[in-house]
């Protein structure tokens, strides 16, 4: 199982990367590092669990975050309807997207980043990805709000991108045009 050591923090090269394609169907191997992706973030949002192996959680995770660059990303998170997302897949990309953005109102933070980066993330309201499941199935997904959000930060992570680098230099807290601010 993946822990904390596994996890490589911002300064490590992979982070900025732009990660390799999965090849379809995806070799067992390739299923087995999403179905660890999806395991740790599944594990680290249970008290027992990550109390015992001293997890951080995370709602997602990235292959490139514990030293992969494939595209490959796992999330774990509900939306405020309680619907849950749990999803381990290869090269998601997002195909359409709104002109709205949201971010949420006490920033982003991530499991390969040790500090707090305050600021908002300007993020699109909505999205559409398609990804192929680790089942093998290609899917389409229509995702908004917080699930919208999780999935920005991981696909940016297969494409080299940092949550912070999404931050207003000049001022972190400034007012994100056609934006809307989600409390989580
Ligand atoms: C806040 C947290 C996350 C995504 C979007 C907003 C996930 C944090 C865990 N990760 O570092 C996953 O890459
Ligand atoms: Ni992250």
């Amino acid at each position: 199982m993946i822990t904390m050591k596994d996890i490589v923090l911002e300064g490590h090269p992979v982070l900025r990367q732009v990660a390799e394609d999965v090849t379809l169907p995806a070799s067992v191997e390739d299923q087995e590092i999403a179905r660890k992706l999806l395991e740790y973030v599944i594990n680290s949002q249970d008290p027992i669990i990550s109390e015992k192996y001293g997890l951080r959680p995370g709602i997602g995770l990235a292959a490139p975050q514990i030293n992969v660059s494939k595209k490959i990303i796992a999330v774990h998170v509900k939306d405020e309807k309680g619907k849950l997302y749990s999803y381990a897949l290869f090269n998601p990309k997002i195909i359409s997207h709104s002109v709205e953005k949201s971010y949420l109102s006490g920033g982003e933070g991530c499991l390969s980043v040790d500090r707090t980066v305050p600021g908002f993330v300007p993020r699109y309201a909505r999205i559409t990805i398609e990804a192929t499941t680790v089942e093998g199935e290609k899917i389409k997904l229509r995702l908004k709000g917080l699930v919208a959000i999780v999935f920005q930060h991981e696909i940016d992570h297969i494409n080299g991108i940092m949550f912070y680098d999404h931050i207003n230099k000049e001022n972190p807290f400034a007012p994100v045009e056609n934006g809307t601010a989600i409390d989580r």
